[in-house]
C-alpha cells in the first residue's frame, strides 16, 4: 500500500509532485534566510519518513531566495535560553530528519545557492548529490557564534573534506566556494546557471532506475559505511542478492542481451 503524503500539513517546506515521481521539496523561510527552526526540523522528519513508502522517486532539495540555508535558527535558539539537555534533544531530531535522508533509500539531490553555512551544509551533506551555482559557498562559523555543530557535521562534512580541513573551517571561519568546493568534494556539480535546473535533470536521470536498485545505492552504501570490511563485503553480497535477482530488472537485461540497451560510452 501507498502512503499518502498531505502537502497541507506542510507550511515551512513547500513540496511539489512531478509526474515522473520527482518531488521538490524547497525550504520556504527566504526571509530569515531558510534558517532551520524546530518546525522546520518536524516537516524535514515528517516528509523524509513517509517518502520511502509514497512512492517517491527521487527529491530535490531547495532553498527558497538568495541562500540554501543559513543553519541553526540563532534567533529561535537565543529567544529559547535552553538548557544542555533541551538542546540534545533539538540535536537529535535533527539527527532523526538527516538519517532519514541519507538513510532512507530516495535518492535526495541539493540544489545549492549562497549560503550553505553551519547546520545548512549538515543539511546538505546528508544529501547524495549536491548541485551549486556560481554564488553558493560553504561554511561552518559554529566556533565565531560560540557554538559547536550538531547535526552530523562531525561525521558527514568530516567525511566530505577530511578531519584536518573541518578542523579550520570551524576554527577559523574559512570559506570554500567555486571549483575549489567541488575538487574538496563539499558538491558534485558546479554549473553556470541554475542549480535547481541541474538538479532536476540529475533527479529525473536517478528517477529512471529501478526504485530496488535506488534504494540500495541510498541507503546500503551509507550503511556498509558503518560496518567493517568484512561485515561490508557480507552485506553487499546479501544487498546483491536481492537487487540483482529482481524480476523487474530481467528486461533491462534482455535489452542489453538483444543489443537495444544503451552502451556506456566516454563523454563526447
Ligand atoms: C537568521 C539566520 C539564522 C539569517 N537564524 N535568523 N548560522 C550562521 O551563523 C549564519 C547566520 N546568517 C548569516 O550569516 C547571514 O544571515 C547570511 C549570510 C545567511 C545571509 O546574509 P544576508 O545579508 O542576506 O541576511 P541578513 O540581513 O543577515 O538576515 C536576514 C534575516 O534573516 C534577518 O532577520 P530579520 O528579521 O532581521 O530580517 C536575520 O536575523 C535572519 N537570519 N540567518 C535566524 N541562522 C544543530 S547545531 C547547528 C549550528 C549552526 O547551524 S551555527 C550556524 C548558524
Amino acid at each position: 500500500m501507498t502512503l499518502q503524503i498531505d502537502l497541507a500539513r506542510f507550511t515551512n517546506l513547500a513540496i511539489e509532485a512531478h509526474d515522473d515521481g520527482v518531488w521538490v521539496v524547497t525550504l520556504n523561510r527566504p526571509k530569515k534566510r531558510n534558517a532551520l527552526d524546530i518546525d522546520t526540523i518536524e516537516e524535514l522528519v515528517d516528509f523524509f519518513s513517509a517518502a520511502p513508502r509514497a512512492g517517491v522517486r527521487a527529491v530535490v532539495l531547495a532553498g527558497a531566495g538568495d541562500h540554501f540555508c543559513a543553519g541553526l535558527d540563532l534567533i529561535e535558539h537565543h529567544d529559547a535560553d535552553r538548557g544542555p539537555a533541551d538542546f540534545m534533544h533539538v540535536c537529535l531530531r535533527w539527527h532523526e530528519a538527516f538519517n532519514k535522508m541519507e538513510y532512507g533509500g530516495v535518492p535526495v539531490i541539493a540544489a545549492l545557492q549562497g549560503a550553505v553555512v553551519g547546520g545548512g551544509l549538515e543539511l546538505a551533506s546528508s544529501a547524495h548529490i549536491r548541485v551549486m551555482d556560481q554564488t553558493a559557498y560553504f561554511a561552518l562559523p559554529e566556533g565565531q557564534r560560540g557554538l559547536f555543530t550538531g547535526g552530523g557535521a562531525t561525521i558527514r562534512v568530516t567525511d566530505l573534506v577530511g578531519k584536518s580541513r573541518m578542523i579550520d573551517m570551524m576554527l577559523t571561519g574559512r570559506v570554500y566556494q567555486g571549483q575549489e568546493a567541488v575538487d574538496l568534494g563539499l558538491a558534485q556539480y558546479i554549473v553556470e546557471g541554475s542549480s535547481l535546473d541541474r538538479a532536476m535533470e540529475l533527479a529525473r536521470q536517478a528517477a529512471q532506475n529501478l526504485p530496488l536498485s535506488n534504494f540500495a545505492i541510498c541507503s546500503a552504501v551509507s550503511h556498509m559505511q558503518n560496518m567493517s570490511a568484512m561485515d561490508a563485503a557480507y552485506a553487499e553480497a546479501v544487498v546483491a542478492g536481492v537487487v540483482n535477482t529482481q524480476p523487474d530488472a530481467r528486461a533491462r537485461l534482455a535489452a542489453f542481451a538483444d543489443k537495444s540497451a544503451a552502451r556506456v560510452r566516454p563523454n563526447s
